[in-house]
């Protein structure tokens, strides 16, 4: 039976959690993210949560039609790559079968692998016997070196922890857990939030059991709004001390500054990076308090009290990532960041 009218429609992140109900895989994710964060912190290692890919919010308990956010998870898997060239261990949270660091050079739309081997004859090994093989195109094997050889040093290294999510609930109470987790790190722990987010969402208790079936008309459905998160993530689950980037995503690009002021204003974390829809791959803003002001922000979302920063590659340079550029500017400001520790 639905309890739908005794919930509220506005949910705090407690009330969220204390009535919608955790993924089964949850306790079992986190034991490996504990073991994974108690080998970094023993070796003094920097460790960064990336989470990556759009969430999912299924209209259906035995879904068959859900509402999805847009992500590739591009930002979020090639981050990850340039964080473990930094130095960091990184846990890769992302939605089931998005981009991936490394694999993600061989994506199947994009590069499929099977276009750049070849069926080759002729001697195989040492052992003089005749037959086909397999060989990678001339062309592809430069970047396939670099890509297997990278890949192969963080295997050994065992610096990439990876899980994935594929709701917006899986993602909310992973990312609480996570950093919960992540928190016993102090200042050596970044966030890097670049999944979409859905804003909306449907309670367990109001969605229905089977297929929502046609033949009475238009659909109608009123969605509740997913709590917001920054706010605990930033207070309370990782105490004030992890160095906090959120990303801001507009297709109105003069929304940008004011929404990313008005989210540190409300939070209180280290940055907020905009992209425009359309321009991501190629323009950022980072926009954090301003070193004279960022002690009396909360509530203060005037955008003097904010330092803007743009971030831009050419367009036309394929061989340039705009994330390389935007790893390597947080890996100064977390080191600032980490340094102040003595201080507080
Ligand atoms: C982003 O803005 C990411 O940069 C993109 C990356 C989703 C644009 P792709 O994976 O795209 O490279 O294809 N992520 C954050 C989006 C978001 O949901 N932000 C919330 C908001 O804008 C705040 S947490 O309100």
């Amino acid at each position: 039976m639905s309890t739908a009218s005794t919930l509220e429609s506005t949910f705090s992140a407690e009330t969220y959690f204390a009535t919608q109900p955790p993924p089964v895989s949850l306790d079992q994710d986190i034991l490996g993210v504990r073991e994974f964060v108690q080998r970094h912190a023993r070796t003094g290692r920097k460790v960064v949560l990336v989470t990556s890919g759009g969430t999912t919010v299924p209209l259906e308990l035995n879904v068959v039609r859900f509402l999805d956010n847009f992500s590739a998870g591009t930002r979020g898997a090639t981050s990850a790559e340039y964080f473990l060239k930094a130095g960091y261990a990184v846990i890769f949270m992302h939605r089931q079968f998005s981009l991936q660091p490394f694999s993600r050079h061989y994506s199947h739309s994009t590069h499929p692998f099977l276009d750049f081997l070849e069926v080759e004859q002729g001697t195989i090994g040492t052992s003089g016997s005749e037959g086909a093989y397999i060989s990678v195109k001339p062309s592809e094997r430069t970047q396939l070196l670099e890509v297997l050889a990278a890949y192969k040093t963080v295997q050994k290294a065992g610096t990439l922890h990876t899980l994935n999510f594929v709701t917006v609930n899986d993602y909310l109470w992973l990312l609480r857990a996570i950093s919960q987790e992540l928190s016993v790190l102090g200042r050596d722990a970044m966030y890097y939030l670049a999944a979409a987010v859905s804003d909306f969402f449907l309670p367990r208790q109001k969605l229905s059991e089977h297929k929502i079936q046609s033949g009475k008309g238009s659909l109608h459905i009123e969605m509740d709004q997913v709590p917001k998160i920054l706010k605990p993530l930033v207070s309370d689950w990782t105490r004030g001390e992890g160095f906090i980037v959120s990303f801001k995503l507009e297709t109105d690009s003069s929304l940008l500054v004011p929404k990313a002021c008005a989210a540190l204003a409300r939070y209180g974390h280290q940055v907020v990076i905009g992209n425009d829809l359309h321009t991501r791959k190629h323009q950022v803003i980072f926009v954090s308090p301003s070193p004279k002001t960022s002690s009396s922000l909360q509530g203060n979302s005037d955008e003097q009290h904010f330092e803007q920063v743009w971030l831009r590659i050419d367009p036309a340079d394929k061989n340039k990532e705009i994330e390389e550029d935007i790893v390597a500017e947080l890996v100064v400001r977390h080191r600032a960041w980490a340094g102040l520790r003595s201080m507080t």
